[in-house]
């Protein structure tokens, strides 16, 4: 291992302690100082490499948020925190879902399924480690596995979509990809009514550049969604009715896929043929409804506005949602990494480091410094490696990982980068992003 290396893990590993308060980890610093549900699964990940303990505490702890339904909510909100908007006081999940837990208080909404991803890895580095840690970690995964499970019927039973097969979101935030340009005409009609509460944004207060986040129009349409959700009691059933976002989700679609097959897998070490059963079934629905996605003419898979039935074609990075899901067929793989590595993603003549943005280069709505419309972000990045990895694309991977860890070698470990200019954007020391680099570079595979 090179210096440099040594050093880039060492300041991971310190960047993770940091954000920790001893039971959470903060998903950053100042701009998100709670725990949020897919940065705590890849957070997780990373601490396998280092604090096996940790890693579990770490989806103990968030899934002591899990509402009775089922669902995993997209922040469980840290009593001590302050300094993040919009925090428990504007959701009030309890008060108005009697599904959600008094305490630890939650917001209403989901997030991307990559948990048993992350159980996934945990094991594999327990199992490297040998020994107690080991066994520890067997019975820990046991004792998490219902919980996983109630996830997984929740996102089946409430989420799927049944024209399309995809999995529904209400609200942007549960994709995790905010602002992608891929929801720009199905936030067009959301109407922020007149009735809004007044809110002054934080999150502009914790970044070089307000250019650097969403707009002020875009928050007031995020917080429309989220008082149509209080006022439906977070009912999946009600915002089928009346909710003026829906969308089929392929990103979101193949996670859960991934996700399924992994947590069949468990299933089956625990000797639960039925469960192993009904989750590779969600798996082959949701793969299915994804492969069914794929537009002819980019190549890449598409969203869906369930409102409107209209296709979003948006060359976003979510369109390379076949790769996570895994098994594709042969030629939809080859085309996507042909696409993934060309000119317009990895390939770009104009790119400091080949990595693929957010959006496309191409694309008319990309703009390389704001959020999730242009910026690389690590953390995709590695999502993109372990699925690549795990399809025998190794090589590829290989070089998605040997950029990103260029891309990270100022130690900054930022949230997202400049893709033409490689800058740091976002908020320093995330700690998905040093999560990521963790388990890049001490990989023992
Ligand atoms: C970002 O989202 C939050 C809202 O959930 C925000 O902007 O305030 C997204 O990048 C999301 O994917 C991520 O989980 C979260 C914390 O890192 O930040």
């Amino acid at each position: 291992m090179m210096t440099g290396t040594l050093t880039l893990a060492a300041r991971a590993a310190y960047i993770l302690r940091d954000n920790s308060t001893g039971l959470i980890t903060r998903a950053a610093p100042a701009l998100y100082p709670h725990q949020w549900s897919w940065d705590a699964a890849f957070n997780a990940i990373g601490l396998a490499a280092v604090d096996l303990p940790r890693a579990r505490l770490e989806l103990d702890s968030l899934f002591s948020g899990q509402w009775r339904n089922g669902m995993v909510p997209h922040i469980v909100f840290d009593p001590a925190a302050d300094g993040y908007w919009p925090g428990p006081g504007c959701w009030q999940s309890a008060r108005f879902s009697e599904e959600a837990p008094e305490s630890p208080a939650t917001s209403g909404i989901c997030g991307p399924p990559v948990h048993a991803i992350a159980v996934d890895r945990i094991l594999a580095a327990a199992a490297a480690a040998g020994g107690r840690e080991d066994e520890l970690t067997r019975g820990w995964a046991a004792h998490l596995y219902p919980k996983l499970v109630a996830w997984h019927r929740f996102l089946a039973r409430d989420r799927a979509d049944k024209a399309t097969g995809l999995l529904t979101l209400f609200h942007g935030w549960e994709s995790g990809t905010d602002n992608s340009p891929r929801w720009d005409a199905p936030y067009a009609g959301v109407v922020a009514g007149a009735g809004l509460p007044a809110y002054v944004r934080k999150d502009t207060a914790h970044v070089a550049s307000a250019a650097q986040r969403p707009t002020d129009g875009d928050y007031d349409r995020y917080l429309q969604l989220v008082e149509e959700a209080r006022q439906a009691g977070f009912d999946a059933g009600l915002l089928r009715e009346c909710g003026s976002f829906q969308v089929g989700d392929v990103l979101f679609t193949a996670i859960f896929a991934a996700a399924c097959d992994l947590l069949a897998g468990l299933a089956g070490r625990l000797r639960k043929p039925d469960d192993a059963d009904e989750l590779a079934d969600y798996a082959a629905q949701a793969r299915a409804a994804v492969f069914c996605h794929v537009d002819e003419a980019t190549g890449l898979a598409a969203d869906v506005d369930l409102r409107t039935g209209q296709w979003l074609r948006t060359e976003t990075i979510a369109g390379f949602a076949p790769l996570i899901a895994g098994r594709m067929p042969g030629a939809m793989r080859r085309r996507l990494i042909a696409l993934l590595t060309g000119p317009r993603w990895a390939g770009h003549p104009g790119l400091r480091w080949p990595l693929p943005p957010s959006t496309s280069p191409c694309a008319p709505a990309f703009d390389p410094e704001c959020y999730w419309r242009g910026p690389v972000w690590p953390v995709f990045t590695w999502l993109l490696t372990w699925a690549l990895r795990r399809s025998g694309d190794t090589q590829a991977a290989a070089r998605l990982r040997d950029a990103s860890l260029q891309q990270l070698s100022d130690g900054t470990l930022a949230e997202y980068y400049h893709p033409m200019t490689g800058a740091p954007l976002g908020s320093p020391g995330q700690s998905w992003t040093a999560a990521a680099a963790l388990d890049w570079l001490l990989d023992q595979e």
